[in-house]
């Protein structure tokens, strides 16, 4: 795929966006290629992704200003859509998404990180909605997204004012998990990947399920609704019967203590 790279490293992949001399500015065709990435992955040999851009100054620095700036009201809207599909596939993607975010994240690129599980940002990270600068409302999700995230007092400042945020600034305001050295970044996300990528595949599917639908009932009672039907379908897994049954070998007799090799089954 041109404008992304996707390697795996036992069962965690990592995508990158890599078109560095726009600063991994997302065009159609780079909206594409990250599309055709994330379908090709083996999600029962991969069990976490971490999604990253190219270089060590930009994640994503936006949707690509020169293809959008001669759009009619239908192409606009098009192209909102085309970046809306992705990124909620992204973020109901079967298995965990870590976006490492490696520079700028403005617009499109903080509405991509948005969509991925949870953020971890290098020191030199910078994050925010310009779109109101430039004359547009933010179109892959920043103005759903970001008031989920961070509440809608805080998303409503950040988008009316088109002011960028630094990474302790987005650290502060739970828009990223955590902040580390540049070149702390993908080994960090790849750990946290790995220490994922070791639990029951299932029950972290399931987890997944559970927050993501959750958060889109209206009442806290369809809410655990669709947690009691995602627990009880781990019960139908060998991982399940496997892991308790380590937990009370290990009370019998602490040395039958294992690893457990989760089998995703
Ligand atoms: N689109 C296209 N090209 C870009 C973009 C972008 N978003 N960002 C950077 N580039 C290009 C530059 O044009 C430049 O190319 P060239 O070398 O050919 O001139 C190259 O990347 C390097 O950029 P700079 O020289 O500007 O690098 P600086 O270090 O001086 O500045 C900045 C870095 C501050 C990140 C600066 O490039 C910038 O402000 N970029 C634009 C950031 C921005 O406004 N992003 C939001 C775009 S709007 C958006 O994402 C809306 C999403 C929803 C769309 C819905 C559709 C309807």
């Amino acid at each position: 795929m041109g404008f992304v790279d996707y390697t795996v490293d036992g069962a965690v992949g990592v995508i990158t966006i890599n078109r560095p001399q726009a600063l991994n500015a997302l065009n159609s065709e780079v909206l594409d290629d990250i599309k055709a990435a994330f379908e090709a992955v083996d999600t029962q040999a991969v069990r976490c992704l971490v999604l990253t851009g190219a270089g060590d100054k930009s994640f994503v620095a936006g949707a690509d200003i020169g293809e959008m700036s001669s759009l009619s009201k239908a192409e606009g809207e098009a192209f909102g859509k085309k970046g809306n599909d992705l990124f909620l596939e992204i973020e109901n993607f079967p298995i965990p998404v870590i976006a490492a975010i490696n520079g700028f994240a403005l617009g499109g690129g903080n509405e991509i990180a948005m969509s991925c599980d949870f953020r971890i940002a290098a020191e030199n990270a910078v994050f925010g909605q310009p779109e109101t600068g430039l004359g547009i409302t933010p179109g892959f999700g920043g103005t759903q997204r970001l008031a989920r995230l961070i509440g809608p007092g805080m998303a409503k400042q950040i988008i009316y004012t088109a002011r960028n945020i630094k990474a302790d600034e987005a650290l502060r305001i739970g828009l990223v998990n955590q902040v580390v050295p540049q070149e702390e970044l993908l080994p960090t996300a790849k750990k946290i990947a790995a220490t994922i990528a070791g639990n029951a595949p299932i029950a972290v599917r399931n987890c997944k399920k559970a927050i993501n639908e959750g958060l889109t009932k209206a009442t806290m009672a369809e809410a655990a609704a669709v947690e009691e039907k995602l627990f009880g379908d781990c019960f139908e897994s060998e991982d399940q019967k496997e892991g308790m049954a380590n937990f009370l070998r290990k009370k019998d007799d602490p040395k039958k203590v294992k690893h457990v090799a989760f089998q995703n089954r």
